[in-house]
């Protein structure tokens, strides 16, 4: 039989909802010059301030109209008015999406923030979290991102049980510092920059610390902070079981955490995460799951970087839409192992670049955003009219 390539009528009602319906944050981070430690190459044209990050930012949505949101990280993205950079935000067709509290970079952090043992720096890196949340009633922002790099590098060097508790009540004063209709979603990552333990490591712990604090607070699952050969989905799935998966990092890691582009190193990776969202009803409008980007591009340009990790992420998600959902049950009822693979197999194998980019043409959107980008000279306009780019992060 000859293979036809699936077309938009072939999604179901539910599915064109889905679609419709999904929006991809994107971090300013990404907008920056990044690098490794070896070297960091700057780009031509790389913003200068946060408001340049954001007018990027805005070229993504502009060309693939599912990014609405730019995700900020403070001290990183610090500016003297923050109404005026969720009102430019508006302007070039973006909102502010969630507030990442940096409480890394300080000397003062050397032996941690929330979970340091002196409590004039745990003090410090409480008022830290409650003026990101300052900067979250200024632009309009909902959620307030933690990812803490606190941690041990040797045995012995701190209380690990001790660290825990005062985590706990450091969270636990944060959290009471939220309006109400903002979360707190905390991320976990099993090394970097500690070596022999990190305070919020897994998905466990970080579950353990959410569900102390209450309702709204959720887990954020970064794609890239497992060991090699984790079953995310598994994690996907567990936390949706008990309703604490907040958010998503989405990148790619060949080895560590890597921030590559999402869908560029394990496209069926992101397939299997999105069926399992899929599975879930997680996908469909209203979906209160925040799906953001966190990475950054260290040799490709930033923009259609950006451009292309958010078509990855939607064509893995279109891919999900189109599993046969009831032949998949009937299959795992019957106990029909290579027919239940075949039905995933299938939809993941499916060439979904048609119908994305009908689904695009529709909505008034170029049928290929890559290629749209590349043609209006984007690039070569902000390389004229911008000197001195930024590393990512420092952008303020
Ligand atoms: C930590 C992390 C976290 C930070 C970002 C810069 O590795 O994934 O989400 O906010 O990187
Ligand atoms: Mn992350
Ligand atoms: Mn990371």
């Amino acid at each position: 039989m000859a293979y036809a390539a699936p077309e938009l009528a072939d999604l179901d009602r539910a599915a064109r909802a889905a679609l419709d319906a999904q929006t991809i944050e994107l971090p300013s981070w990404a907008f920056g010059n990044s690098g490794t430690r070896f070297k960091v190459f700057t780009s031509p044209g790389t913003p200068r301030d946060p408001f340049e990050k954001i007018a990027d930012a805005g070229q993504v949505h502009a060309h693939t109209g599912i990014a609405p949101r730019v995700s900020l990280h403070i001290p990183w993205d610090l500016v003297d008015d923050f109404g005026a950079l969720a009102a430019h935000a508006t302007e070039h067709g973006v909102a502010i999406g969630a507030i990442n509290s940096n409480v890394f970079q300080d000397d003062d952090y050397k032996l941690g923030s929330l979970c340091n043992p002196s409590a004039r720096v745990r003090r410090k890196a409480v008022d830290h979290h409650l003026r990101c949340i300052e900067v979250m009633r200024a632009t309009g922002s909902t959620d307030l991102k933690i990812w803490l790099a606190d941690g041990l590098n040797y045995p012995g060097q701190d209380d690990l049980r001790q660290r825990q508790d005062r985590l706990a009540e450091g969270l636990a004063e944060i959290y009471a510092g939220l309006d109400d209709g903002m979360r707190l979603i905390l991320e976990y990552k099993f090394f970097e920059p500690a070596f022999y333990a990190t305070d919020i490591p897994d998905w466990g712990t970080a579950l353990l610390h959410c569900s102390a604090l209450g309702e709204r607070a959720k887990v954020v699952l970064d794609t890239g902070h497992h060991a090699p050969g984790t079953n995310i989905e598994f994690i996907v799935a567990q936390l949706l079981r008990v309703d604490r998966l907040g958010a998503f990092d989405f990148n790619s890691r060949f080895y560590a955490d890597d921030d590559l582009m999402a869908g560029a190193a394990d496209p069926f990776q992101l397939f299997r995460i999105m069926h399992e969202l899929a599975r879930a009803g997680a996908l469909a409008p209203g979906s209160m799951i925040n799906f953001m980007l966190d990475e950054c591009h260290n040799i490709e340009d930033k923009i259609p970087g950006q451009i292309r990790s958010v078509l990855n992420v939607q064509e893995a998600t279109a891919k999900a839409l189109l599993v046969d959902a009831a032949a998949l049950a009937a299959a795992q009822r019957d106990g029909d192992v290579l027919g239940a693979n075949a039905v995933l197999m299938d939809a993941y194998n499916a060439d979904v670049r048609g119908l994305l980019a009908d689904w695009r043409t529709d909505r008034g959107l170029p049928a290929d955003p890559m290629r749209a980008f590349a043609e209006s000279g984007h690039l070569a306009k902000i390389a004229a009219e911008r000197t001195g780019g930024t590393q990512a992060g420092w952008g303020a």
